[in-house]
């Protein structure tokens, strides 16, 4: 990642009057599919048309003058009305999966509250977020490995189900693997091919989130090809070494390549200023498939959480120039529009379950900890007890009894799903009307809570 993309928040601070204008970095959190993009679009469109949702009735929405929506001085501006177009399309569809890093930036101007705000004058505040594909956090947990230990960590990940189904025959091929052989470029290539299509197959087949390296799914466009060919060697650990002509040669620098550019160059765009974060978790779909879904999404969201840096700024780490710490974050189990109105609270709460010991960790650290339930656009709509929403790629209405959702996750993560429908989004949707939502103004009014206004 270039050091050009990398000043975006210094060349965005400039426009306006920087010295009277307050930045809110907030740091976007979820993994593929956890409803990201979704979610940045609902927010651009509820403070665009503040003056007639929810939002136009709650402070300190009151006060705000105006919303400017900024695509022209930022670097890959997120495509906010790519988004729209899907979502207004005759029928309507979703935003597609993100492929690359894209940035927003939103000016928010609000009214000067009492008399001594009013000699203070307008205040501003800007909001600064980066969407990007969900997988690349998978990626995280590799700058604290080497490579004999991700070996290692494969290895063991191979060896149980379902991923020692999933991956067949490409197993054997790796265990017959002499790391310290001469590597053969060709079969290297057609073996990383295999092992993205076996991470396609834990992804899609059995719904698993751990799926490393993230970039063999999901490359971006700062990656050369060549470089992502570097495969686990099954038969190397730790201790184990090989001439640069070997196959633990080759595979050994790429991965360091990996790490050390791609991962840490995402690490510190995506992660150097942040000062709050929203964690957006989809609940409902590991549910669905299963305790090992679970668990999985359990151990990724873990994973993904070491690396963030929580709590106080001390004295000594500001005087020092420390990176600054989140002090803020918002747990959200997102779509909760799936299930009816009694079960979203549920459906929170079991990923407040899932999530204990990490929340406590983070809570301790001093951290404000907020669970909000969220739908970013609400898909269906209520008729009695039952839900009324289209199916995705179809016309016309089902209506549907969402099964239950306990009020705890059992220890055991063994889990009756609700009935859960690819839904498409609501008809009508328009740039210039606030969309339908669940508690997307708590969440907002939740973030402004970090700026002095
Ligand atoms: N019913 C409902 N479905 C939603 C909502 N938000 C997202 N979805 C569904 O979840 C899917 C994924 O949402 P995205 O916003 O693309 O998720 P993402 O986190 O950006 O995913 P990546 O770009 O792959 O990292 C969408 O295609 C929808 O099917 C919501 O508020 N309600
Ligand atoms: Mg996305």
């Amino acid at each position: 990642m270039s050091n050009k993309s990398a000043n975006w928040f210094k060349q965005a601070g400039r426009a306006g009057n920087p010295l009277r204008r307050q930045r809110l970095r907030v740091g976007v959190t979820g993994l593929s599919g956890a409803g990201k993009t979704t979610f940045i679009t609902s927010l651009i469109n509820q403070l665009e048309n503040h003056q007639k949702g929810l939002l136009a009735q709650r402070a300190p929405f009151d006060r705000l003058v105006s919303v400017r929506w900024r695509r022209d001085e930022v670097k890959q501006p997120f495509p906010y009305l790519d988004s729209l177009a899907a979502l207004s399309a005759e029928p309507a569809t979703w935003p597609q999966s993100t492929a690359d890093l894209s940035r927003v930036l939103l000016d928010l101007r609000f009214k000067p509250q009492g008399l001594l705000g009013k000699v203070q004058g307008t205040r501003d505040v800007s909001i600064e977020i980066l969407d990007y594909p969900g997988e690349w956090l998978l990626d995280l947990p590799l700058l604290n490995l080497n490579f004999g230990q991700w070996c290692e960590q494969m290895t063991q990940w191979l060896a149980q189900s379902p991923r020692a189904e999933l991956a067949v025959s490409l197993r054997e091929r790796l265990q017959s693997l002499d790391p310290q052989a001469e590597a053969d470029e060709a079969e290297l290539a057609d073996l990383a091919g295999a092992w993205s299509a076996f991470l396609q197959r834990c992804r899609s087949d059995a719904g698993l989130s751990r799926n490393q390296p993230a970039r063999f799914l999901q490359p971006g466009s700062d990656v050369a090809a060549q470089m992502l060919h570097f495969v686990p060697l099954l038969r190397a650990n730790q201790h184990s070494e090989g001439n640069a002509k070997s196959w633990w040669g080759v595979c050994e620098a790429r991965f360091n390549y990996y790490r050390d550019f791609i991962v840490r160059g995402f690490y510190d765009e995506h992660f150097r200023h942040l000062d709050q974060q929203v964690l957006l978790v989809d609940m409902l779909t590991p549910m669905d498939a299963g305790q090992a879904a679970l668990s999985d999404l359990k151990g990724a969201m873990e994973a993904v959480l070491e690396s963030f840096h929580y709590g106080q700024n001390g004295f000594l780490a500001r005087l020092l120039r420390f990176r600054p710490r989140i002090r803020r974050l918002a747990l959200c189990a997102t779509k909760v529009d799936k299930v009816g109105p009694l079960q979203q609270r549920a459906v929170q709460q079991c990923l407040e379950d899932l999530m204990v010991d990490r929340l406590a960790d983070v809570r301790h650290g001093g951290v404000e900890i907020k669970g909000i339930p969220l739908s970013a656009i609400r898909a269906t709509r209520q008729e009695g007890d039952a839900l009324v929403a289209g199916l995705q790629g179809k016309t016309g209405w089902v209506r549907y009894q969402p099964g239950d959702i306990p009020a705890h996750l059992p220890q055991s993560l063994q889990v009756n799903s609700p009935q859960l429908l690819a839904l498409r989004p609501p008809p009508g949707l328009h740039r210039n009307e606030p969309f339908p939502h669940y508690r997307m103004d708590d969440l907002v009014a939740w973030l402004l809570k970090g700026a002095r206004l």
